[in-house]
């Protein structure tokens, strides 16, 4: 009997105990290694949400319903039950053509390596075609969003990354009164039809998950949205089946934290910060810090921060809060050195068209990628608790310095640095740069002005394994 048998019969009867359901059976941490490769080297993609919602732009009856905060929560907000939304948001949801080509030529310019967009968000609208809708863009809108929004990364060379709501405001057999803690636009009211069957939903919700990992060929990541501590995993979303099911039909695939609101799968408590610096791979592949960036690494965990350009994730025609260039480059660069990734959300309007103030920030994101885009991709977490000018990088035997504030002096120490610097340059034009190694680390001579007023990256290569005291 070969060794590949014996594993398979192990791995089923492992899997039939139920002991390694979440995590790729039998996936050793280098095959996890290996899985997660792409990811880790990639540290920056780029988030879309767009929907329904996105017609509406955060206005309800001609009213702003809020000026902050998400408005892909907009029939939530306005407690619209899914008959009265639709109504008001399906004439106003209109892609118009090559919308998706656009999505991907933004991301590939601003240096992204993968994108996640919404399959389908709260509010329950599938943008692919669903044999088991009605409420999809191909019975809507007669098109496949999915398909074409898949085939514009693809033909630019970006991942694709589904981000899949489990909470589901439109099924009518969604329970939605067994979480205290989860939002819904119908909360506190009886169920319409008195009852409703939970089990129902989960058929429909899990269909629908093998549908989009059936039909639109290799899917690289799966980001699923979000659980509650008094609803959450196997109970509400028989979670450990829908793992096993997007392993099954995509063993590539790396897949969040979402599914899940314990401790062991990276959770606190509740909150977007109720993130925790753990995770057992039966739960998840990476956990997910929301518009928030940890104050160290968290050496052996993968983590990806997601952010909104502005303050809501879907297109709101009243959200003006744009965050500027230097906050949204010095956060990559900050996330680089705690060894993260940083998924940076985009929300359409519509039509499918980018606010202009958004392809403006993801253009100035990859104007400083052009050039610095080597200290970011590939590169592992900062040799340094803290650094006072800026932050550092490291990729085997080459320490990157980002320093965001230029030494008046034009002397740079890198604190407790002890390894001799073979060559020191700046990365932008490779000017070389005097260095010495001295008891208190290693200083840098520099040119008095600072190549780049946000971030100006010093490539240092070492002469041995770096060493820091
Ligand atoms: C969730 C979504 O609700 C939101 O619309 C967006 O998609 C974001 C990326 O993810 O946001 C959350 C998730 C969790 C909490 C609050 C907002 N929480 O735990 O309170």
């Amino acid at each position: 009997m070969t060794r590949r048998v014996l594993m398979a019969q192990s791995v089923m009867i492992l899997a039939a105990c139920g002991v390694i359901v979440g995590a790729v059976a039998g996936e050793t941490p280098a095959g996890r290694d290996a899985r997660m490769a792409w990811w880790r080297d990639a540290r920056f993609g780029m988030f879309v949400h767009w929907g329904l919602y996105s017609g509406l732009a955060g206005t309800w009856d001609g009213k702003p319903v809020a000026t902050s905060g998400g408005m892909e929560w907009i029939q939530e907000r306005v407690k619209a039950d899914t008959d009265t939304y639709a109504k008001r948001a399906i004439p106003l949801f209109t892609p118009r053509p090559g919308f998706a080509r656009e999505w991907a030529r933004i991301a590939k310019d601003a240096g992204a390596r993968y994108v996640v967009f919404t399959t389908k968000h709260h509010d329950g609208f599938a943008l692919h075609d669903s044999a088991v809708s009605e409420y999809d863009a191909a019975s809507v809108l007669h098109r496949d969003l999915v398909k074409e929004i898949v085939e514009a990364l693809r033909a630019e060379g970006l991942r694709v990354g589904f981000y899949h709501s489990v909470i589901d405001w439109h099924h009518d057999q969604y329970e939605y009164g067994r979480s205290r803690q989860l939002p819904h636009p119908l909360k506190g009211q009886p169920y319409k039809n008195g009852t409703r069957d939970h089990q129902q939903y989960l058929a429909y919700l899990h269909q629908e998950v093998n549908e989009l990992l059936s039909k639109y060929g290799p899917v690289d990541i799966m980001w699923w949205d979000y659980s509650a501590q008094d609803f959450q995993g196997q109970e509400a979303w028989r979670a450990f089946d829908l793992m096993q099911l997007t392993r099954s039909k995509q063993p590539g695939i790396i897949m969040n934290n979402r599914l899940f609101r314990t401790p062991e799968a990276g959770w606190k408590s509740m909150g977007t910060e109720g993130y925790a610096a753990s995770l057992d791979p039966k739960y998840g592949d990476f956990i997910t810090p929301e518009q928030h960036i940890p104050d160290t690494g968290m050496p052996g965990v993968d983590w990806e921060t997601c952010m909104t350009l502005n303050t809501t994730w879907g297109y709101s025609e009243h959200d003006h809060a744009w965050k500027s260039d230097e906050t949204l480059i010095r956060n990559l660069v900050d996330i680089a050195s705690k060894g993260g990734n940083y998924l940076l959300n985009i929300g359409p309007k519509g039509d499918g068209s980018v606010p202009d103030e958004s392809v403006r920030s993801m253009h100035a994101i990859g104007a400083w990628m052009t050039v610095n885009g080597e200290a970011i991709y590939g590169t592992r977490a900062s040799l340094f608790s803290r650094l006072t000018w800026g932050r550092s990088t490291t990729k085997g035997r080459t320490v990157y310095l980002h320093v965001f504030d230029w030494p008046a002096d034009s002397t740079l120490t890198v604190p407790g640095l002890m390894t001799r610097a073979k060559a020191a340059r700046l990365l932008a034009g490779g000017v070389p740069l005097e260095a010495t190694t001295t008891a208190a680390g290693l200083v840098l001579k520099l040119p008095a002005r600072a190549p780049d007023p946000i971030a100006s990256v010093i490539t240092v290569e070492l002469d041995g394994a770096p060493t820091v005291k």
